[in-house]
């Protein structure tokens, strides 16, 4: 006999556990793309408390679609050590260009960072940040089918020492926080400097070189970065992004953890940020 009441209370009780330990976060990571799942393995491997608010249903971000559909994705041969980490096959393509599974890399990004212990909320779009104190200090967030359907209902919200724009091209907690504070941000400009056309060898590089703080609390990783720092876009090519966010995590450990991060938190995270 199967209790319909018992289905419904195991998955509300269960669910209710994971969100209330979302609450006060050491990383709210905004987005499920490659970047922010990466960035959220490694934070939850060194033991921090880290959520991922996701605005889809699923996550993976722009992963699944390869380039124009064609589910296959590229990274050069510096991302190798993060896709063996991740225990995603790959296979040599020649001349250090690599190829993997879409669907297979979407999968296994979401699956370890879970397994590390991050907590996924999904279809939940951040609205808005948390700003105390002349700082980012959490996100506010609402469900995505509420927002879609343009409920008049007030959001949420959920504190955390960092939060993470992971949001790709829209850089979309960036540009609430610009927006609503008028903040100057840590950019060549002091603004949002926006995104490039393609080149992805300088796209890469710039979404590497620009992970990092933008303003006291909030970091920008993959895609974001480069919307940020004014950065070129590299096309369906993700070893950046994988790169970026486990420097950015490395980032939010040392910034956690102050002088005693090497002792507590993942060293191949905290090297990759240096
Ligand atoms: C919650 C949100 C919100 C919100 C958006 O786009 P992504 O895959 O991000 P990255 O930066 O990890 O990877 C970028 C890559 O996929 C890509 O687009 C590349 C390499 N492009 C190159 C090119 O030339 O075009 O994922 C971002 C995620 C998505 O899943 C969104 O749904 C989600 O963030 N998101 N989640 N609240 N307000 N906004």
């Amino acid at each position: 006999m199967i209790s319909d009441v018992i289905v419904t209370k195991a998955i509300s009780e269960r669910f209710f556990e994971k969100f209330h330990s979302a609450l006060e976060l050491d990383a709210a990571v905004v987005g499920a793309g490659p970047s922010g799942l990466v960035a959220a393995c490694y934070l939850a491997r060194a033991g921090k408390r880290v959520a991922v608010f996701e605005s889809k249903l699923s996550t993976g971000g722009g992963i699944w679609g390869g380039g124009m559909l064609m589910n296959e994705i590229v990274v050069r041969d510096d991302a190798l050590d993060i896709l063996r980490d991740f225990g995603i096959t790959y296979r040599e393509y020649g001349e250090g260009y690599y190829t993997a599974d879409a669907v297979h890399t979407a999968s296994a990004l979401a699956y370890r960072a879970t397994e590390a212990g991050a907590i996924v909320i999904n279809a939940c779009s951040v609205e808005d940040v948390l700003f105390m104190e002349g700082r980012v200090a959490g996100v506010v967030i609402l469900w995505t089918p509420v927002v879609s359907a343009g409920l008049h209902v007030d959001p949420l919200s959920v504190a955390a020492t960092t939060v993470l724009d992971a949001t790709g091209h829209a850089s979309e907690v960036v540009h609430v926080t610009v927006r609503k504070m008028e903040v100057e941000l840590n950019t060549e400009t002091g603004a949002i400097m926006g995104e490039r056309s393609m080149w992805a060898e300088r796209g890469e590089q710039a979404v590497i070189e620009h992970t990092g703080e933008v303003f006291p609390g909030l970091y920008v990783a993959g895609m974001a970065a480069a919307a940020v720092h004014g950065g070129h876009r590299m096309g369906p090519i993700f070893g950046g992004m994988l790169i970026s966010g486990k420097k950015v995590a490395g980032q939010i450990l040392a910034s956690l953890d102050g002088d005693d991060a090497e002792d507590t938190a993942d060293r191949d995270a905290i090297a990759a940020a240096r």
